[in-house]
């Protein structure tokens, strides 16, 4: 792995997994200063050179938007398990929403509707595209979920913005599953 995908590792285990590790401040966003995460880096030999500019570099370089970096502080935008429940912007959905996942989780998926499992909310994609990679990550021929989240919405369920293209709830109910591809192209 080079260097910058194992930066982007290290970044979003502290900012996700385990602040305590690297004894982080972290506000209820999920920031924590950008200093203190670097001092905590240089405590271990393989980052010890780490710069603000390499961090710089992996979110400008990055096709996913994990994190932010302003005003002194990081944050990963989604993604976090941590017991502290991280506090995200409500936001009116778009009508649909997608969520990539594998085959053999449908029939849990369809009796217990969508759970954030090990994270803190579940996580929708804005498009399909971008569903079909996440579920990739699960299965090589994933299944894209279609959310009615108009109607979750209109009845009452949260949407929060994760970034542009990733949606977060906490729990779907399977009644706004509406339809499914499973995706047989690579
Ligand atoms: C599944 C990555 C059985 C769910 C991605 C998913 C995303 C159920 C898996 C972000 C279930 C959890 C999050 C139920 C949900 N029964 N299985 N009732 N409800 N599931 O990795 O959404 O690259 O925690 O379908 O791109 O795959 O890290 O969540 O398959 O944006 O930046 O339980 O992480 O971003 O898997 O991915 P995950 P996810 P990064």
């Amino acid at each position: 792995m080079n260097y910058r995908d194992a930066l982007s590792k290290e970044l979003s285990y502290a900012l996700r997994h385990a602040p305590w590790e690297y004894e982080l401040e972290m506000d209820a966003e999920g920031r924590v200063p950008i200093d203190q995460l670097l001092n905590a880096l240089h405590r271990e030999e393989h980052w010890k050179d780490v710069q603000e500019a390499d961090i710089q570099e992996v979110i400008a370089k990055s096709e996913k938007k994990r994190f932010e970096l302003k005003d002194g502080m990081i944050r990963a935008f989604y993604g976090h398990s941590i017991p502290m429940k991280i506090v995200k912007e409500e936001k009116i959905p778009p009508k649909v929403l997608y969520h990539g996942t594998a085959r053999r989780f449908l029939d849990s998926i369809k009796a217990k509707g969508l759970l954030p499992q090990s994270r803190q909310y579940v996580h929708l994609s804005q498009d399909m595209e971008t569903a079909k990679s996440v579920g990739r990550r699960h299965d090589g021929t994933p299944c894209i979920l279609v959310i009615d989240a108009k109607r979750a919405w209109d009845e009452g369920v949260k949407f929060y913005l994760g970034n542009e293209k990733v949606w977060l709830a906490d729990w779907v109910d399977a009644k706004y599953i509406v339809d499914y591809y499973i995706s047989k192209t690579s």
